[in-house]
């Protein structure tokens, strides 16, 4: 990523502020979303009130989808090396909403989770505006174990807990003209302190898939992750998990996802089109401009790993791209 010094300001604590540009109450989002897709995907069934009431105090006792953990583990996706030790993967992360560096962590933590919506809209036969605890109890959860590998030559591995991003897209029934979904992250700079120190970036975050991509068995939106509901630094409420790119596909705390026929232009891409591009997907033998991605170092602990193309998820993921040689498909 673009190296930059860390400063001191940079720990500065936040203003408790209202993100009201962001988090818009229910009874809002019912008059600005079509009632009817709304009520068609999310139901009515009284867990909403639950989350409203919780989101209306100053800080929530619980998270009202706790009681959806630890989800069943799917076994289909096994792992090649030990879980990540649940201390490192949750204070070293990348979340550039809250800093540069990797202790994010604390300032994640000023991230109001409830109440939060997510928009579904562009070239989509049912649009809808959703509260997240409708959401989260509209699919089935499922704990996955993935690995994660940082275009920053650093990996971890991770029980993630969440729903398969094709299960949302059967709901919403996106158009034949659709070509590429869109995510797009929170931007508020009175929470995010990162947005503030570094107003220049393109913010919000950004990411996007093709729609081959985002059907794809291995395409997972996260709500939560070793086993109870995601901490903010993780990407909360709702994350994606998309372990064969390069980890800054996987977008944290999302507010919008737009099925469109324009491929979107991530966020990195805009800061640095000659480092990272649109594909991103793992390829120990594609260098970073400035370091190799042969190897990755493991999280946690000292080991060095030789990396591996699409990260080992080649046989369910390679078909993807024939015909595509000629894109940069590993930048
Ligand atoms: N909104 C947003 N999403 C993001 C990022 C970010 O800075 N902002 N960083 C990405 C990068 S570079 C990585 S490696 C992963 C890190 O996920 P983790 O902190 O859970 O390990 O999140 C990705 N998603
Ligand atoms: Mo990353």
């Amino acid at each position: 990523m673009l190296i930059r010094n860390r400063k001191p300001w940079d720990q500065l604590r936040e203003s408790a502020a209202t993100p009201e540009a962001v988090y818009l109450d229910r009874r809002r989002l019912m008059k600005l979303a079509g009632f009817g897709a709304v009520a068609l995907i999310a139901g009515c069934d009284g867990r909403d009130g639950e989350a409203r009431a919780e989101g209306e105090g100053a800080k929530p006792a619980a998270d009202p989808s706790a009681r959806f953990y630890p989800a069943k583990r799917n076994e289909a996706y096994a792992l090649d090396r030990p879980v990540t030790d649940e201390q490192w993967a949750s204070t070293y992360n990348n979340f550039y909403e809250f800093g540069t560096h990797k202790q994010i962590w604390a300032n994640a933590d000023k991230l109001p989770l409830r109440p939060w919506s997510v928009v579904i809209d562009g070239m989509v036969a049912k649009p809808a505006t959703i509260a997240i605890d409708d959401l989260i109890g509209r699919f089935a959860l499922e704990e996955r174990l993935y690995r994660h590998r940082c275009v920053e030559a650093w990996s971890m591995a991770v029980p993630w807990t969440g729903f398969p991003l094709r299960a949302l897209m059967d709901a919403v029934e996106p158009l034949s003209s659709a070509k590429y979904v869109r995510f797009e992250t929170f931007n508020d700079p009175r929470i995010a302190s990162g947005q503030r120190q570094n107003s220049f970036y393109p913010w919000p975050y950004v990411e996007g898939l093709t729609m081959a991509e985002a059907a794809n068995d291995l395409a997972f939106l996260v709500t939560g992750v070793y086993g109870k509901p995601a901490a903010p630094q993780f990407g909360a409420p709702l994350r994606l998990a998309l372990p064969w790119k390069y980890g800054f596909k996987s977008i944290k705390s999302i507010v919008r996802i737009t099925f469109t026929d324009r491929q979107p232009e991530n966020f990195w891409q805009t800061l640095g089109p000659d480092e990272y591009g649109f594909w991103a997907n793992v390829n120990p033998q594609v260098p970073h401009p400035r370091w190799s991605q042969a190897y990755e170092r493991v999280l946690g602990t000292d080991e060095r790993r030789p990396t591996l193309l699409f990260n080992g998820y080649g046989e369910l993921v390679a078909d993807l791209y024939k015909g595509l040689e000629r894109e940069a498909l590993y930048m």
